[in-house]
């Protein structure tokens, strides 16, 4: 039957095959000597899978399929993120219950997924809402706390003033609280964080390790990190007995200073104000800590406000008016600066609007400063000048020399800074991880006892209650422990942040059956990850967690290496009409409708053609009925050819000597070996696919010159069944349907080995080349493998003969294309005529 009317049929029924043979099961107690892990980002139960999805799993299939061709044992498993806001919001909105709703959502969401015959092992499947994981992520969190990682600390929260709570970033909507309508404001409370700071240098370094990342990936993970080189440097208080630490990267522009500059968060700031500013420093104070630090660090005009007091200039002893501003950032460095106006282009505008004095004291070769009214700040190098001692020195060499100077002198020292901040995972939410603590009455802070783990949530709670830190302190029951000794204590009500689950998720995929939350023995047979895919805005956040909290695990001895992923693999957008698909923009397109349309194998295919995973495309629903006439012409194809066997299954390369065979064997060889290099060294998917088109056209036209002869007859379905792996590593459904049918039934397609290595006996001197007209097949010829472009171009025509000139005098020949291989001989020659 053709294959449109058996898409629906065919992908279920096979499906429904490999669930009984079980062929995704995966033994972590493996002997093999390969063991392959890769890991698609697991998905947030919001019910319906996006295409993005289906890219990233495609590409982890692939990987995962050729992995299990070549014999090694492989660990592709799939779970839920499932924690977080929505299922919170959702109960308040709809009085649903949050577990309820992820299971729903899980439920249909996985109907789904699994129609797209990914070979997930669905026995290792696992949720991050269930007891049985959250335990586990409790257990972490109780290591971290036993290795000083996890304290208590005041972070910022968004506190909205009329319902009375703490509201997520994505609960705020310009500024507003999503439900109250209230403006927003900033608030600290003491809440867990987490020492990821105490890893930062590891974590910067470990980035070189990492061969196996795109550059777009390491780079969002080192300005996350944020490493700088510099100086701190100390300025005393006019009248005080005070001293402000300066953090600057370029030390050697102090003598450039004309003021300094405190955070409004800075401790001093405060204390340091003269009592005639004291009322308009705190009202400048208040407007700040409104604004979110990304406001801060975007705004345009440089805002602040005097001390009423002075700094000594730690050279020159000159006294400089000090500032608070909100463009200095708490968070960062000492939370104070120097303003060098003449050098940095915030100070300059800062200095213009507050009229300080711009002094220069870098000269650029060209000489153009100082002008007497520069418009812009100097950042470029140059020679100093009114800087004292380092007067004449280039720069960056006055840097160091800098250093020196003001360490000589007691009021500065080298230092490294890092933009990275501790984490805060305290959230004052329902739906997620209970933190394992306990208070005593006099405010100590107490492990729960491992073996009292899980601290289960509570389902006695009740949203939305002014005043309740959070909706875990509306259950009694929950936050009132009583010891054995009878001793009452007070349990934490915080929640954890969800990236806490998603830090250590990969981990968990190898339970073992013992009660513990992995066994180091799974951990180092497949740890660090092989490939990781996902989305590229996961390489800051995300990532940054998993590789600390392996870097934490490592240190405890928990996982052998210090960084978890091997080869990231961070995949591009789709997008319609040019922008992101997105259910805010309704522009988004369901897999299961390009499913019930086309088929699970056509989407995939779809979806990998053309473009090279990382970069963005397009979403065009003309190649998924490409792609479905495609392999509308395999099924005939195949069909065609299971109905001429005697349904064996062909492992070894027929023994032949006719140059028929040796030609066609040759390439199939050189069609394994192209396929296999261009998904496990290339990562070449959409390169992958063509090979796919380009090898069906060149078996079609063996087929045409097979005739009576049963040799001929038995290479082509050896071909042909070397051929269905590389088709399965993209369209399993319908590869294995053909590999059925070729085989009468002799198990699934995916427990045979991988095209054998051919020793085929071709001369090394000839090629046989497929010959093609604007992509489309004409013939296949036999060449001397080391002819040049100009010489196939002569001898082509001749060799092929009418049916390549009438080709050609059909239009205007733009180009010839000759593909080679790394071994630099010919593949393929194409000419594009127009
Ligand atoms: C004086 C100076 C002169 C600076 C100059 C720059 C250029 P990165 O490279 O990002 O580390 N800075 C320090 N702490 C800050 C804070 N808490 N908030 C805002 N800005 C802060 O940036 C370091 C530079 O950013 C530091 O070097 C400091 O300005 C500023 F020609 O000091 B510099």
């Amino acid at each position: 039957r053709p294959y449109a009317e058996v898409i629906e049929e065919l992908e279920t029924g096979v499906q429904g095959l490999w669930a009984s043979w079980n062929v995704n099961a995966v033994d972590l107690d493996t002997s093999r000597e390969k063991r392959r892990y890769v890991l698609g980002m697991f998905p947030y139960p919001s019910g319906k899978p996006h295409l993005g999805h289906i890219l990233v799993y495609s590409i982890a299939d692939a990987l995962a399929r050729l992995g299990r061709f070549k014999g090694e044992e492989v660990l592709n498993p799939l779970g839920w993120d499932a924690f977080g806001l929505p299922a919170e919001n959702a109960a308040i909105q709809n009085d649903a219950r949050p577990e309820e709703w992820t299971a729903t959502n899980i439920h249909d969401m996985r109907q789904q997924i699994y129609r797209t015959g990914f070979s997930f092992d669905p026995t290792r499947e696992l949720n991050t809402s269930s007891p049985d994981f959250y335990r586990w992520t409790q257990w972490l969190f109780l290591k971290l706390y036993e290795h000083g990682h996890a304290y208590r600390t005041l972070s910022w929260v968004n506190w909205d003033p009329v319902d009375g709570t703490v509201l997520a970033n994505e609960q705020v909507i310009d500024g507003r609280g999503w439900r109250s309508g209230a403006v927003i404001e900033r608030r600290q409370m003491e809440q867990w964080s987490l020492r990821i700071t105490q890893f930062a240098q590891e974590l910067h370094d470990g980035l070189d390790e990492l061969t196996g990342w795109s550059p777009r990936a390491l780079s969002a993970q080192r300005s996350w990190i944020g490493r700088s080189e510099g100086a701190e440097i100390t300025f005393a208080i006019e009248g005080t007995g005070h001293t402000v630490d300066v953090f600057s990267t370029r030390p050697e522009t102090v003598f450039g200073a004309s003021s300094i500059t405190l955070a409004p968060e800075h401790p001093l700031t405060l204390e340091l104000v003269s009592p005639e500013e004291a009322a308009k420093v705190s009202e400048y104070i208040q407007v700040s800590l409104r604004k979110t630090e990304l406001d801060r660090q975007t705004q345009n005009t440089k805002t602040g406000v005097r001390l009423g007091r002075n700094a000594i200039h730690p050279i020159t002893g000159d006294r400089i008016p000090i500032f608070v501003s909100d463009y200095v950032l708490s968070t960062y460095g000492s939370g104070a600066i120097m303003n060098v106006p003449a050098h940095d282009q915030r100070d300059f505008e800062f200095a213009t609007a507050h009229d300080l004095p711009i002094p220069f004291v870098i000269l650029p070769p060209n000489g153009q400063f100082p002008m007497a009214k520069p418009d812009r700040a100097y950042t470029g190098d140059g020679i100093m000048t009114g800087s004292g001692e380092l007067d004449g020195l280039s720069n960056s060499a006055a840097s160091d020399a800098a250093i020196a100077m003001l360490s000589e002198r007691g009021v500065g020292k080298a230092s490294v800074r890092f933009r990275l901040r501790d984490w805060s995972i305290g959230r004052q939410r329902y739906w997620g991880c209970p933190i394992p603590m306990l208070e005593s009455p006099t405010g100590e802070w107490r492990p729960v006892p491992y073996d009292q783990l899980p601290v289960r949530l509570p389902t006695d709670v009740v949203f939305g209650v002014a005043g309740a830190r959070s909706p875990l302190a509306t259950s009694e029951k929950f936050r009132i422990v009583q010891t054995p000794e009878g001793e009452i204590l007070r349990r934490e009500v915080d929640t954890m942040d969800t990236f806490m689950d998603s830090a250590w998720y990969a981990w968990r995929f190898l339970a073992g059956s013992t009660d513990e939350a992995w066994p180091l023995s799974h951990a180092d047979n497949w740890m660090p990850l092989d490939y990781y895919v996902g989305g590229l805005e996961h390489a800051s956040q995300h990532l940054l967690y998993f590789r600390y909290i392996s870097h934490f695990l490592h240190s405890i001895g928990f996982t052998p290496t210090r960084e978890p992923v091997r080869r990231f693999l961070d995949s591009g957008l789709i997008k319609l009409g040019g922008a992101k698909m997105s259910k805010s923009k309704g522009n988004t397109v369901s897999p299961r409708d390009i499913i019930a349309d086309y088929g699970a194998d056509a989407l995939r295919l779809c979806l990998l053609a053309d473009t090279p995973f990382e970069l963005d495309r397009e979403w065009n629903v003309k190649t998924a009925a490409a792609k479905m006439k495609f392999l509308s012409s395999v099924w005939r194809l195949g069909g065609q050819i299971a109905r001429t066997t005697d349904g064996r299954v062909i492992t070894e390369a027929p023994n032949v000597s006719d140059d028929w065979s040796v030609g066609a064997l040759a390439m199939l060889s050189e069609f394994a070996e192209a396929i296999e290099a261009a998904v496990d060294q290339r990562r070449s998917f959409h390169n992958a696919v063509a090979l796919l088109h380009s090898f069906f056209n060149v078996i079609a036209h063996l087929t045409t010159e097979v005739g009576e002869s049963e040799a001929r007859a038995e290479v082509l379905n050896f071909i042909f069944q070397s051929y269905l792996k590389g088709l399965g590593l993209f369209a399993p459904h319908v590869a294995e349907a053909l590999w059925q049918a070729t085989t009468c039934g002799a198990g699934s397609l995916f427990s045979q080995p991988w095209v054998p290595h051919l020793q085929v006996s071709r001369s090394s001197a000839e090629v046989q080349l497929p010959v093609q007209v604007n992509g489309k097949l004409l013939t296949v010829v036999s060449v001397a493998a080391p002819s040049p472009d100009e010489e196939l171009r002569e001898v082509l025509p001749d060799l092929v003969g009418e049916r390549l000139s009438s080709a050609l005098e059909a239009g205007h020949l733009e180009r010839v294309v000759v593909a080679r291989g790394t071994d630099g001989r010919p593949r393929l020659v194409n000419y594009v005529v127009r």
